[in-house]
């Protein structure tokens, strides 16, 4: 695509948020049809705010993928919530992403005990609330819920979806472009993302820890990149990375039986980064301990917190 570069087309930033697995990430990525943000079973994956570029001829939609809304009072847990709440500062608008098969929250008919309600006030800009995870439930079910969520909140529209399969997903589109500003593009109109290859390639390994270990282990692991050194000649990438453990105890479970679980994690990282940077990867990983660092606030810095 070769636009004029202050050629008016509607553009603007959307922030997506809602409680954790939801499936905000699986959207962002269905949207872009690239994956580009993390996706896992466990709550909380995502830790950081991950923009989506969309761009078509008449528009570039940004959307800002963001941690799941929930309370804790841990200092990692408090900072990937500031993340998400920032994220509604200056947006053009918010989808709210909530999955439509769990129960629903609390007693949405009284609107004081709403779950969710301390999160919509901090929205000023128009809302779309998406009713995900359609395909879970029978479609009998989903006008009722649609009705039950409309008195707690003036939502410019409620969209039932799927982000799996992209059901509804043009009705996203189309919603969004009915309520965003014309403009120039804020971002060049052929990158999917402004996260780095770095950050991307971290991300991956992240995912492999989050799927491959259990219990405490995906929350006590961060992933830092020590070097990403890449050889355009011979098409290649060399990327040493640690994968931080918060206690001695969890390293022996990270590494495994003779580095067994570590080869597994790195094998799977590879073959994803491999994908993602079209390069072929050379990918070595290291695991340390950094004694609680999900209180550390300067190491949650460096990780982007
Ligand atoms: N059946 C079904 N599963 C879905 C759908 N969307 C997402 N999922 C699943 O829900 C789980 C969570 O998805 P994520 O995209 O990681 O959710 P998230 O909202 O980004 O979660 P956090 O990053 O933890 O806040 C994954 O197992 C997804 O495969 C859907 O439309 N249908
Ligand atoms: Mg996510």
């Amino acid at each position: 695509m070769n636009l004029p570069p202050f050629e008016n087309v509607i553009s603007g930033i959307v922030a997506l948020v809602g409680p954790p697995n939801a499936g905000k990430s699986t959207l962002l990525n269905t949207l872009l049809g690239q994956k580009i943000s993390i996706v896992t079973p466990k709550p909380q994956t995502t830790r950081n705010r991950i923009a989506g570029i969309l761009n078509e001829e008449d528009y570039q939609i940004v959307i800002l993928d963001t941690p799941g809304l929930h309370k804790s009072r841990t200092p990692l847990n408090q900072e990937m919530m500031r993340v998400a709440m920032d994220s509604l500062n200056d947006v053009d608008a918010a989808l709210f992403m909530i999955d439509i098969s769990l129960p629903l929250p609390d007693n949405s008919t009284h609107e004081e005990e709403f779950q969710y309600r301390e999160y919509f006030q901090e929205i000023s800009c128009p809302a779309i609330l998406l009713l995900n995870k359609i395909d879970l439930i029978e479609r009998s079910e989903v006008l009722p819920i649609i009705e039950s969520y409309r008195s707690v909140y003036p939502f410019s529209s409620i969209i039932p979806v799927s982000a799996l399969s992209g059901d509804n997903a043009d009705a996203i589109i189309n919603e969004l472009k009915s309520i965003l500003p014309k403009g120039p593009r804020l971002f060049p109109d052929d990158i999917p993302t402004d996260a780095s290859e770095r950050f991307l390639a971290s991300e991956i390994i992240r995912e492999k820890v989050f799927l491959m270990t259990g219990q405490e282990i995906p929350y006590a692991s961060a992933v830092y990149i020590e070097s990403f050194k890449e050889d355009d000649k011979r098409n290649r990438v060399e990327i040493h990375a640690t994968i931080y453990l918060e206690r001695k105890s969890q390293k022996g479970i990270v590494i495994g039986k003779g580095g067994s679980k570590l080869k597994s994690i790195g094998i799977a990282a590879r073959k994803d980064i491999e994908k993602l940077l079209l390069m072929k990867v050379s990918l070595n990983l290291w695991v340390k301990i950094r004694k609680n660092w999900t209180k550390d606030e300067r190491f949650l810095k460096e990780l982007g917190l």
